[in-house]
């Protein structure tokens, strides 16, 4: 199956991690955010051992596959392969998408890879990504070892120079979600509009409306 044979419907992305979602349950969270609209969802645990983080992620796929929801797994190729989830996703300074690949050889499984620099786009690794994550579109309190501040300036110029689906992060919310879309997003990825959230459903009900409009 090669990339152009995949379609990508997905448009609300989360990315869910037990921390971000203090003082809630972190199952529930993902349950309404998906009740609300949510169509892709990433665990991003980075504090957890392995054993811990394969059995959150465990837990939260039986919840996704429920819904019919992938699940994708942030760094951790080898819980992305234990549980079979839907595919993994990494930066610049993980596991590569082309070492991915070769090891995880399973052509339907989706690799998203976070870009930091345009002349990345003419990567074998991009090449072999299912999805580019710009990140972050604008600076956030919730990940703050970022490199490059995108803008939605360079969403476009991102836009102009691939035909790969781009999922934009990075304080992304109800205010500003729609401008994001008008400049060249596919897909909006958000960790805190809908994690910290009173009601996460509303939440994602909201953001996804806006994205639709
Ligand atoms: N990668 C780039 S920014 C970010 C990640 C995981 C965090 C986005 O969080 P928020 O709360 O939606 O700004
Ligand atoms: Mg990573």
């Amino acid at each position: 199956m090669t990339r152009k044979e995949k379609t990508f419907p997905y448009q609300l992305y989360l990315v869910i991690s037990k921390n971000d979602c203090k003082n809630k349950n972190m199952l529930h969270v993902a349950e309404q955010a998906i009740l609300g609209g949510v169509d892709l969802i990433q665990i991003r645990e980075k504090k957890l051992s392995y054993e811990l983080f394969l059995e959150e992620a465990a837990r939260l796929l039986e919840i996704t596959t429920k819904y019919g929801v992938p699940l994708i797994i942030n760094d951790n190729i080898n819980i992305a392969i234990q549980l079979d989830t839907a595919g993994v996703h990494v930066g610049n300074n993980d596991i590569a998408p082309t070492q991915i690949r070769k090891i995880w050889n399973e052509p339907s499984k989706l690799i998203g890879y976070s870009i930091e620099y345009m002349d990345q786009l003419k990567s074998d690794d991009c090449i072999v990504s299912d999805y580019l994550g710009i990140s972050p579109v604008f600076l956030t309190p919730t990940k703050k070892d970022t490199v490059t501040e995108w803008g939605l300036s360079g969403i476009t110029k991102i836009r102009k120079n691939t035909d790969l689906p781009l999922i934009a992060i990075g304080n992304i919310h109800k205010e500003n979600i729609r401008s994001v879309i008008k400049a060249g997003a596919d897909c909006i990825a958000v960790v805190s509009a809908i994690c910290s959230a009173i009601e996460p459903q509303k939440a994602a009900f909201e953001l996804k409306n806006e994205i639709l409009k």
